[in-house]
This record gives structure tokens, sequence and C-alpha cells, in this order.
């Protein structure tokens, strides 16, 4: 007997900064309103999203040029880590790593624990997935005060 291998080639050739089947605004941009690369902060942290070119609708909701935003806390770049390919075409995932305002909401307060974190703001449509091109922050590095 001879047993065929196939080849799984399937994903392998999508660009890895692909996004999600919405389209985004390429000009558009996402950013920190009141944070700073750098920034010594303290506990809970108010975090202001801005965004240009764009407008915010709540999750579900099918309108060109819109999505919500999405604030990822201590893990690497969208598109990057273990799970980076996946969450650029399936979606973003919820958990502590990654907080959705699928209500539509521009800001936030955080309770961090002291010490070094990261933060960055991305974009995602009305099925939590990033744009393509998707929609993002600079990774911001803040310090929560003692
Ligand atoms: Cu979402």
């Amino acid at each position: 007997m001879t047993v065929l291998t196939i080849s799984a080639s399937l994903g392998l050739t999508s660009p890895l900064w692909a996004g999600g089947e919405t389209a985004s605004n390429p000009d558009a941009k996402v950013y920190f309103v009141n944070l700073q690369d750098g920034a010594s902060v303290s506990s809970p942290v108010t975090v202001v999203f801005g965004l240009s070119g764009m407008g915010v609708a709540p999750a579900g909701t099918e309108k060109e040029n819109t999505g919500h935003h999405h604030l990822f806390i201590d893990r690497p770049a969208l598109g990057q880590g273990e799970d980076g390919v996946d969450e650029l075409s399936n979606g973003i995932p919820a958990d502590e790593n990654h907080v959705h305002f699928g209500g539509g909401q521009t800001e936030t307060q955080v309770a961090l624990s002291p010490g070094p974190h990261t933060l960055q703001l991305v974009l995602g449509d009305l099925g939590h997935v990033p744009h393509s091109t998707p929609i993002v922050s600079d990774v911001i590095s803040i310090t929560v005060m003692e």
C-alpha cells in the first residue's frame, strides 16, 4: 500500500501582516491620547483611545470604515507571539491580556500591578478581527508606581 501525503500548505502563503477581510482606511491611526511611551503612572490607569481616519462603532455593527478598540496588555505586538498569525485572520482573544471595547467605548481605567507594563491599541472589525490593513498603535511601555 502506498500512503499519499498531501502537503498542507494552506495558510502558509498568507502575508504575516494581512489582517482580516474587512477593509480599513490604511491611513487611519489609533493612538494613546493621554499616555506616552516611558510614562510613570499610578493604578488604576486611565487610558484614552484616539482614532483618526475611521470611526468607532459597537461590535456587530456593519458599517464601512468603522471598528472598535482593543487594549493589548503585556503581550507582543499584534501579529507577533505564539498566536500572532492566527489572531490576524481569526480574531482577537478575550482575556486579561486582550480587553475588548465592543460597546464603542473610547476610554477605560485598568488596574495594573506595580512595575513595568506594555500597552497597545488595536482596532477590530464587527467580528473582532483586525482590519486589512490592521490599524494599530505603537506598543508603549509604562511603569506603574507603588
Ligand atoms: Cu472586540
